[in-house]
């Protein structure tokens, strides 16, 4: 295995290319538990980093390829994308210097603080989210689930940054969010097996109402806690929808050793804070 990459070696400041967060949108967050920031990164950071994403899949295309045998590649290559041997579009920043270093900037930090009102920030994960158009036959909805029952850490302070690296439209299947239900409990590893939340929690679909879906443009983020619950629906259209996530947590969580792809093999000691070179504290 190779060494781990290392903030000290990496560490550029791309912070003229990320915004603060207002302090109304922090406000709207803590109401609701997500929140729309529009030109939260440059659109030419957008371009490094679907630049990157292409290098490390090994992906010729940024567009859909009009050619049947080229759509399969397409798919082939990013749905191979491996992490410690386990197929999964995660963790780009332990092999790409330039994303752990993107993923690592202060201004992310920041903004995870403040919206989560705690001290200190570690990123945990990095997530490639590319939906194909739906004619490819493989255009994933992703079901109603909170994120923070599948990460590993002790305590519900973690929220996700979600960055539309192109334009996205309605219909290219953007997120959407029951506002306000990061105040529900952990409802389990919904998406993982056959439990929906639907059936399990139908009192939530009468207490809090979906965001509507509204377009995104290339730049803008999407944060949410970790205990919102969100879905995403299929992209109706010929455009491939580029988009990445990365959940950053307080840096006094500590790791449960639940299996989890970010942090399997690594070493880390269970019921002991994320002590490893992949987690860095980036904030203050
Ligand atoms: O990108 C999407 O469509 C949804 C992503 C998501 O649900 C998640 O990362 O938890």
């Amino acid at each position: 295995m190779n060494a781990p990459v290392t903030l000290t070696e990496t560490h550029r400041d791309m912070s003229e290319k990320i915004r603060d967060l207002t302090e109304d949108e922090i406000a709207f967050f803590m109401e609701n538990g997500w929140v729309h920031a529009p030109g939260f990164i440059t659109p030419e950071l957008c371009d490094d980093v679907v630049q990157h994403y292409m290098d490390w899949t090994g992906l010729k295309w940024k567009e859909w390829p009009s050619d049947p045998a080229e759509q399969a590649e397409f798919m082939a290559v990013v749905d191979n994308v491996k992490t410690r041997g386990q197929k999964a579009r995660m963790a780009i920043r332990q092999s790409d210097p330039w994303m752990f270093n993107f993923i690592c900037q202060r201004k992310f930090g920041e903004a995870a603080a403040r919206l989560l009102d705690v001290p200190s920030i570690k990123p945990i994960s990095d997530t490639l989210h590319v939906k194909y158009p739906m004619s490819s036959g493989s255009s994933a909805t992703l079901p109603w689930h909170q994120d923070f029952p599948a990460i590993p850490i002790d305590r519900a302070e973690a929220v996700q940054t979600w960055l539309a690296l192109v334009d996205i439209t309605p219909e290219m299947g953007p997120m959407t969010h029951l506002s306000g239900s990061h105040r529900e409990k952990p409802g389990g590893m919904l998406g993982y097996g056959s439990e929906t939340a639907e059936e399990l929690y139908p009192e939530i679909f009468k207490k809090y109402a979906p965001s509507k879906l509204k377009p995104l443009a290339k730049g803008d983020a999407v944060f949410h806690h970790v205990l919102t619950y969100h879905c995403s629906g299929l992209n109706k259209t010929d455009k491939v929808r580029w988009a990445m996530s990365s959940i950053r947590v307080s840096a006094r969580s500590i790791y449960t050793g639940q299996s989890n792809v970010n942090t399997n093999d690594l070493g880390l000691t269970p019921l002991k804070l994320l002590d490893h070179p992949n987690f860095p504290t980036v904030y203050p």
